[in-house]
């Protein structure tokens, strides 16, 4: 299974380095030339471990009353028109690129899979915050159907909305993120089908990081090595338009 093969090789990998430099560490040369053991495990701590660490949940007496939508609130192209009208019975996800296993999935099958329901905080860089309860297909069980291979690096969202300046909104995360347990296709929110307001059919939820890499609107997620070529190559709609971190971690 490629999603067991690619988190050991993750797992191995970070265990490998913090044995290197612990070793590194005990010899007292190095220690004292370079850094101490304790400010090394404060780095790896941050660096490694952190990016594993669940977001916070909360209970559900604590959701916002509104959950309010932001950017594009209906993608209104003649497409995705078409695709509401009939209730998304038409729309399919795809999943393309670095797999073994393209998919095309319905939103009934994507809805029959196991799901995982979260109830977190959405903080926008524009200052707002909200706290939904979503209920999604974690992105890992689809990235393991579709036997995603190990020259993956990143996973691109291809969304149906255009922005302002006619510039389609994608946006991309890391495997860490992309294999991270919250990270979810939701299609409900507080227990009931995703509005368009709020990227219906489905949207990703990449609960670490800020309301720009939640991608609503979701059409095609697609495998890949690299970043270039896609768009300016900075790996979203905001990264390339207005310099937004790609990395936007919480
Ligand atoms: N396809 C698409 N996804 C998007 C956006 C957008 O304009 N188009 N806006 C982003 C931003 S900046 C935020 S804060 C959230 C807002 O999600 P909401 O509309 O459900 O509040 O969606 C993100 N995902
Ligand atoms: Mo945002």
């Amino acid at each position: 299974m490629s999603l067991i093969f690619d988190r050991r090789t993750l797992l191995v990998g970070a265990t490998a380095t913090l044995a290197g430099c612990d070793r590194l560490a005990r010899n007292e040369g190095v220690r004292e030339a370079l850094f101490s053991a304790e400010n090394f495990h404060k780095w790896a701590q941050r660096s490694l471990m952190t990016r594993d660490a669940m977001a916070r949940e909360f209970r559900p007496d604590q959701i916002s009353p509104i959950f309010r939508s932001n950017g594009t609130a209906n993608p209104n192209t003649p497409e995705y028109r078409a695709l509401w009208r009939t209730g998304f019975a038409d729309w399919r996800l795809k999943i393309t690129g670095l797999v073994d296993r393209p998919l095309s999935l319905s939103l009934a099958q994507l809805r029959s899979l196991p799901h995982r329901e979260q109830i977190t905080r959405h903080d926008c860089v524009e200052g707002w915050s909200a706290i939904g309860k979503w209920r999604g297909v974690p992105l890992a069980l689809i990235l393991d159907a579709a036997r995603m291979n190990s020259r993956a690096r990143y996973i691109l969202f291809h969304c149906a909305d255009f922005m302002g300046d006619g510039r389609p909104y994608y946006e991309s995360i890391d495997l860490i993120d992309a294999f991270h347990p919250q990270t979810v296709l939701a299609f409900a929110l507080n227990d009931r089908p995703l509005t368009v307001a709020n990227g219906a059919p489905l949207r990703l939820r990449v609960e670490r990081h800020l309301g720009y890499k939640h991608a609503k609107y979701l059409m095609e997620i697609k495998a890949v090595d690299s970043l270039s070529g896609i768009g300016e190559g900075k790996g979203g709609y905001w990264e390339d338009r207005a310099g937004y971190d790609w990395y936007a971690g919480i």
